[in-house]
């Protein structure tokens, strides 16, 4: 059984729209940690993470938005990660929109490299989220929280100086791609990222990708952070979310990744993302998001991981 840690990150700053600093609230109401319990799991609610005051920051591009408040929670989280990394704990960060994985993957990706082991990230998502402060085309900063982690340039207002250790674009694998804008798809193309779109999925099965991934994890010794964006998902399934792209990954699809990736033993830490509570439908996405989390610590419909064929 896991030894888990939540905590929230009630970011919205990075969203183009207010509704995700209520993501961790909708979590907890929904039983989180209880439905963790219930599976045998060590749960342990550390609350919320507070930004840091950066004072005043000069953005490089002026349509970016909230740039001083998103580096002071990038600046928060980079370290709670580390340090909640180095623990015994497995963290789950409860979000907030996606630029909060600013912090979380770099803060995974500085105590692997203290380990002298290999951080790996899997980034299930509508967007690729790889855009630089100057290729944005919305200002949006959770649009950009992937291309900083693997070490692109201009991000130096982040976390005030250069990253201590960079993602290998190498060990990144993107499952659930249908939106991504011009300039991202050419730094896309240009990076080492395993990307793949809505039509990988229809032609060879999500299985077939993410186990294609996880075997290089696991050959290479690495530890695994996995990204869960809730637009992955369909939208009609999961309405709480600001961005709505059509297309996305079924109950089925979502549910298997999540039950492979429990029968690897790999994931050593999960962000929770864009969840946006005043857009759901009597709680049915968070809810969902919470059975998706249950099935990537082991909730399963049989008392044994079904057979392999
Ligand atoms: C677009 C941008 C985005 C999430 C929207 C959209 C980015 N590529 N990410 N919703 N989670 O504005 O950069
Ligand atoms: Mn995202
Ligand atoms: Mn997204
Ligand atoms: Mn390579």
């Amino acid at each position: 059984m896991a030894n888990i840690v939540l905590l929230g990150a009630p970011i919205e700053a990075g969203a183009g729209r207010r509704g995700c600093a209520m993501g961790p609230a909708a979590y907890r109401t929904a039983g989180l940690a209880e439905d963790l319990r219930a599976l045998g799991h060590t749960v342990t609610d550390l609350g919320d993470a507070v930004p840091d005051d950066t004072g005043p920051i000069e953005a490089p591009f002026s349509h970016l938005k909230a740039l001083p408040t998103v580096a002071g929670w990038t600046r928060s989280l980079h370290r709670h990660a580390q340090d909640l990394a180095r623990g015994p704990a497995l963290p789950i960060y409860m979000g907030g929109d996606h630029a909060l994985s600013m912090g979380t993957v770099t803060g995974h990706a500085a105590a692997a490299a203290e380990l002298g082991r290999p951080q790996f990230v899997l980034w299930l998502d509508a967007h690729a989220d790889f855009n630089t402060l100057e290729s944005s085309p919305s200002g949006n900063l959770h649009g950009t929280p992937l291309a900083f982690a693997c070490g692109q340039e201009g991000f130096d207002s982040m976390l005030g100086g250069p990253l201590p250790a960079s993602i290998d674009p190498h060990n990144v694998c993107i499952i659930g791609l249908r939106s991504v804008d011009g300039v991202e798809r050419d730094l896309l193309r240009a990076s080492d990222v395993t990307a793949h779109d809505m039509r990988a999925i229809d032609e060879h099965g999500i299985a077939t990708l993410l186990k294609e991934f996880l075997n290089r994890v696991a050959a290479a010794n690495g530890l695994l952070h996995v990204s869960l964006d809730v637009d992955f998902i369909d939208p009609e399934i999961a309405p709480a979310v600001g961005t709505t792209v059509p297309g996305g990954a079924t109950f089925r699809e979502a549910h298997l990744a999540m039950e492979i990736l429990h029968d690897s033993g790999l994931v050593s830490s999960l962000d929770l993302v864009e969840l946006n509570p005043f857009l759901d439908i009597r709680g049915l996405t968070a809810r969902l998001m919470l059975d998706l989390t249950a099935s990537l610590f082991g909730r399963q419909v049989l008392d044994r991981p079904t057979r392999s064929y």
